[in-house]
């Protein structure tokens, strides 16, 4: 027996700088209300997906940092959010900037059909840099401006389903998807912000959609889950976005694709059980994996030469 969910990957256009929250929320809950005509039960929005991608611009005085975060969540402006989404009884998974007493974390949060908080998930990978490299065309200090996860990788039972979340960075390292296919994934939500170009590695700039669709394919496949990656894209106070908004099957094929940079809903009734016929086979963990082989990757963080 199928056990279907309608998924919405609800891909963003650029957010300036001077857009304020309150016109950001409109832009997301008129694709919650697309994903409700479309008959979705679950909208994925991106990676700070109510601010701009304040991680590009060097600040000194962390009330001007604090601008980007959320003290409370619902709060005043994303109430309404969450209100469209219980009216509607289409959930969402949504990121942003998150102030949590002195701690600053990089979070989603998954929200259920009745306008519940089923999880929250706080980034592990922070890629980038701490301190000001001016010699960048625009920074990256994701590494500066939020603390270390203190979640990590986890499921919930929600959606009928069991459902992980990631964000951003976290697709392209194995660990994330496999930690979450350990613990029974069915479906991981990722939302992204990434720049077209990569100051320290520019010659992956022309590579860096490729790299995208390869890294949730085959986090798709080789987990056998469902992966929905969605993008904020486009060209953002200068700095062009990659889109690629995706939702992959766990055969790792893309069944739904973004074609455009802009605010873009695509949609795919994607199947809980579809996953089985991998995990049950190539990748039946129970039957096959050989941990006793795998220490060196949790006890060694970075490579280290034979003498
Ligand atoms: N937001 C985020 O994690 N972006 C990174 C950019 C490249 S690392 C500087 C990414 O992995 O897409």
């Amino acid at each position: 027996m199928p056990r279907p969910l309608t998924v919405g990957a609800a891909q963003l256009g650029p957010i300036q700088r001077a857009h304020g929250r309150a016109e950001v929320v409109e832009r997301l809950i008129a694709l919650l209300r697309e994903g409700h005509r479309m008959g979705c039960e679950l909208v994925v929005f991106p990676e700070l997906a109510l601010t701009t991608f304040f991680p590009r611009w060097f600040m000194a005085q962390q009330a001007e940092v604090d601008g980007f975060f959320e003290a409370s969540m619902p709060g005043p402006e994303t109430q309404k959010l969450f209100d469209e989404s219980k009216r509607l009884r289409v959930g969402f998974y949504l990121g942003y900037a998150e102030m949590a007493g002195d701690k600053r974390y990089n979070t989603a949060i998954l929200v259920e059909r009745d306008g519940s908080i089923v999880g929250k998930y706080r980034k592990v990978h922070l890629p980038g840099h701490a301190e000001h490299e001016p010699w960048r065309q625009f920074q990256h200090l994701e590494k500066r401006y939020f603390d270390e996860s203190d979640t990590g990788f986890q499921v919930w039972r929600a959606f009928g389903g069991i459902i992980g979340m990631a964000i951003c960075n976290d697709r392209r390292w194995p660990e994330t998807y496999r930690v979450m296919g350990l613990q029974g994934a069915e479906m991981i939500l990722l939302g992204y912000n990434t720049p077209v170009h990569n100051p320290p590695a520019p010659d992956h700039d022309a590579l860096s959609l490729f790299h995208n669709g390869l890294v949730m394919q085959s986090g798709a496949y080789q987990n056998g889950c469902w992966v929905v990656g969605v993008a904020k894209a486009g060209e953002e106070e200068g700095v062009p976005m990659i889109g690629g908004s995706q939702i992959v099957a766990p055969s790792g094929q893309p069944v739904a694709l973004a074609r455009t940079e802009g605010d873009e809903l695509i949609v795919a009734c994607c199947d809980l059980d579809a996953g089985l016929s991998y995990t049950s086979t190539t990748f039946n963990f129970a039957r096959h994996r050989m941990p006793q082989h795998y220490g060196l990757i949790t006890s060694r963080k970075g490579a280290e030469l034979p003498p």
